[in-house]
C-alpha cells in the first residue's frame, strides 16, 4: 500500500502582523487537518524549494519549523523534516522528527549525512542537479531515467559511506528539480527502474508545473485566475495512482483526501480478481 504523506509549509503570514506566530500557529492547525484527512505522516518545511526560490538562513528555517514539529509529534503524527541544513535536521530529530527529507540528497549540506547517522532517524535522498535559483541550467539529459536512476544510487552509496543502513534510506526522483516538463512525464513513465533500485521510493509531484501544463493543454481557456488548486490537486492524484501501479512506497501531497481516494481506487483496482465474475460483489 502506497502512504501519504501530507506537505506543511511554515510560512509567515504576510498577511498580518502577527508575522511567524501566525504562520506556525495556521501550519499546525493545517497538519492536524491532513492528519485528519488521512495522512500517514507530515512533512514540514519552512523554506521554499521552488523553481527560483531565494534561500532562507537556517536559523530563521528553524524558528519557523521547530514549534509545528514538536506541536504535531507530541500528538502521535509522524513526522519528516524538509530541509537542506544539518543543524535543521539535528534539531528536528531532536523535536521528534523521525524522517529528514533532503531535497539535495545530501549534496547541499554533506554533514546531514552525518547527522542522521548518529541517530534513529531515516532519510529521503531527492535527485538534485543544483540550488533552486538556477535548477533549470543543468536540465540537460541524454537519457533521463538512466542518469536520475545512476545519480540516485550514488547519493545512496555516499548515505551508506556515512553509515546510514540500507532501510532508512528512501529515494525520491525529485520531479521538477532541475527537470523541464516533458523530462517529467518521462521519468515518471520510468519510475519502476527508480524502485527497481531496492530502497524504499517517494514521490513529489504535488501542484508541479508540468501538471499545471498538462491542465492548460487540456483546457486552454482556464479563465480568470488560470488553473485552479482543485484542478492542479486532481492531476496530483493521477499521478498518485500511477506511482502505487510503480510501485511507490510513498507520496508527498498538498491535498491528502484526493489523494487518499485515487489510492484506494488504484488499489482497489489492482487487488481484484483478473477476470470478469469472478470474487463477486457489485
Ligand atoms: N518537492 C518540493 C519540496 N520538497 N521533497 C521531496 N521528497 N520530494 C519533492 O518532490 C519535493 C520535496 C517542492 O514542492 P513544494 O514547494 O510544493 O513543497
Amino acid at each position: 500500500m502506497t502512504l501519504v504523506m501530507g506537505i506543511v509549509n511554515v510560512t509567515p503570514d504576510s498577511f498580518s502582523d502577527g508575522g511567524r506566530f501566525f504562520g506556525v500557529e495556521a501550519a499546525i492547525e493545517h497538519g492536524r487537518r491532513l492528519a485528519a484527512d488521512g495522512a500517514d505522516m507530515l512533512d514540514v518545511g519552512g523554506e521554499s524549494t521552488r523553481p527560483g526560490a531565494v534561500r532562507v538562513a537556517p536559523a530563521e528555517e528553524l524558528a519557523r519549523v521547530l514549534p509545528v514539529i514538536e506541536a504535531l509529534a507530541a500528538e502521535g503524527t509522524l513526522i519528516s523534516i524538509d530541509t537542506m541544513n544539518a543543524s535543521t535536521a539535528a534539531a528536528a530529530i531532536s523535536a521528534g522528527a523521525l524522517i529528514v527529507n533532503d531535497v539535495s540528497g545530501g549534496l547541499s549540506d554533506p554533514d546531514i549525512l552525518d547527522v542522521v547517522a548518529d541517530t534513529e532517524a531515516q532519510i529521503a535522498l531527492g535527485h538534485w542537479r543544483g540550488p533552486s535559483a538556477d535548477m533549470y541550467a543543468r536540465a540537460t539529459y541524454d537519457d533521463v531515467v538512466a542518469e536520475v536512476v545512476a545519480e540516485l544510487a550514488e547519493r545512496r552509496h555516499e548515505a551508506l559511506a556515512a553509515g546510514i543502513p540500507p532501510d532508512r534510506i528512501i529515494l525520491d526522483p525529485g520531479f521538477g528539480f532541475g527537470k523541464r516538463g516533458v523530462q517529467n512525464w518521462t521519468l515518471l513513465r520510468g519510475l519502476e527502474r527508480v524502485v527497481e533500485l531496492g530502497s524504499r521510493v517517494l514521490v513529489g509531484t504535488s501542484r508541479k508545473g508540468f501538471l499545471v501544463e498538462a491542465l492548460e493543454h487540456a483546457a486552454p481557456d482556464a479563465g480568470e485566475g488560470g488553473i485552479s488548486e482543485a484542478r492542479r490537486d486532481l492531476a496530483t492524484a493521477v499521478t498518485s495512482a500511477r506511482a502505487a501501479e510503480a510501485g511507490a512506497w510513498a507520496v508527498r501531497v498538498h491535498d491528502v483526501a484526493v489523494s487518499r481516494d485515487a489510492l484506494a481506487i488504484w488499489e482497489r483496482g489492482a487487488a481484484l480478481p483478473m477476470r470478469a465474475g469472478e470474487g463477486g460483489g457489485a
